[in-house]
């Protein structure tokens, strides 16, 4: 898979790259991540990438004319593959968006700066928005490197394990189990003794209602979505019924209904 990422701070981008384990896959061939300053594609001396806001107000709008020459020169016209904004106006991105890019062969992300981008870019060239989340940062280009690093992973071959992409939380749709590793007892904290019986129904079991138990209390709206088998709804109904004996249901009492 292709990567064309437009920014307006190239050196964000490569030590990422060049650091993590998606060195080892564009090492071997399996993506492949070009970089593009969109100053290079400015033509007047001072290399000009924003303006003033027309209308008047505070900070500045990346300029049309630098991300149209730069992207219209790496993607061709028409494009080659689709072009994503990276904005807080976008979608909010999550594994779903993920599996969905990673059917691509190649993307373009364009990360956005300053106080936004002049409008003629999102009408006219971008043909996706996406947003990871509801925070405020101060630009697009960790948001591209989040985008490259969960859809990379989806290919396969790019992590060492072949199938440690689909057994992982979200694709099951449920929190990971807690685990644990040698030594059995640290600091007087002992491992849960399930897990050194050598019985692996058991162990298995066990697995699945911590799963189960911690989804529950932390990621409740997972539940809804989760794939449950009819003994894991069991386990649910009882861990709520121990819920409701131990906390008493005030909601009749007068002072939380007015
Ligand atoms: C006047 C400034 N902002 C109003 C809240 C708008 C704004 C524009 C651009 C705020 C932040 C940014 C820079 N952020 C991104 O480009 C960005 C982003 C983010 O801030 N949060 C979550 N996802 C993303 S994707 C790109």
């Amino acid at each position: 898979m292709r990567f064309d990422v437009f920014t307006l701070f190239p050196t964000l981008i490569q030590p990422y790259l060049e650091e993590s384990i998606l060195k080892r896959a564009i090492q071997r061939g399996l993506i492949e991540v070009h970089i593009h300053n969109i100053r290079d594609y400015t033509t007047d001396k001072h290399r000009t990438a924003d303006d003033a806001p027309f209308g008047g107000g505070g900070g500045m709008v990346m300029k049309p004319e630098p991300i149209f020459r730069a992207v219209e020169a790496v993607l061709g016209i028409p494009p080659a593959c689709p072009l994503i904004l990276l904005s807080p106006q976008g979608r909010t991105y999550n594994q779903e968006i993920a599996r969905e890019l990673a059917e691509q062969s190649r993307l373009a992300l364009l990360c956005g700066h300053y106080e936004g981008i002049d409008e003629r870019v999102r009408e006219h060239l971008v043909t996706d928005e996406i947003s990871i989340g509801d925070y405020v940062l101060t630009g697009g280009e960790l948001p591209a490197l989040i985008i490259i690093d969960s859809v990379s992973r989806l290919i396969p071959g790019v992590l060492g394990d072949p199938d440690g992409a689909i057994d992982d939380s979200f694709a099951s749709g449920l929190l990971e189990y807690p685990q644990y590793t040698r030594p059995a007892e640290f600091r007087g904290w002992r491992v849960p003794e399930i897990l050194l019986s050598g019985n692996h129904a058991a162990i298995a079991r066990w697995r699945r209602e911590q799963a189960l138990l911690r989804t529950w209390q932390r990621r409740p709206d997972l539940l809804a979505r989760a794939n449950l088998t009819e003994a894991d709804r069991k386990f649910l109904e009882r861990l709520k019924q121990q819920n409701a004996l131990s906390t008493p249901d005030t909601s009749d009492h007068p002072k939380n209904s007015d």
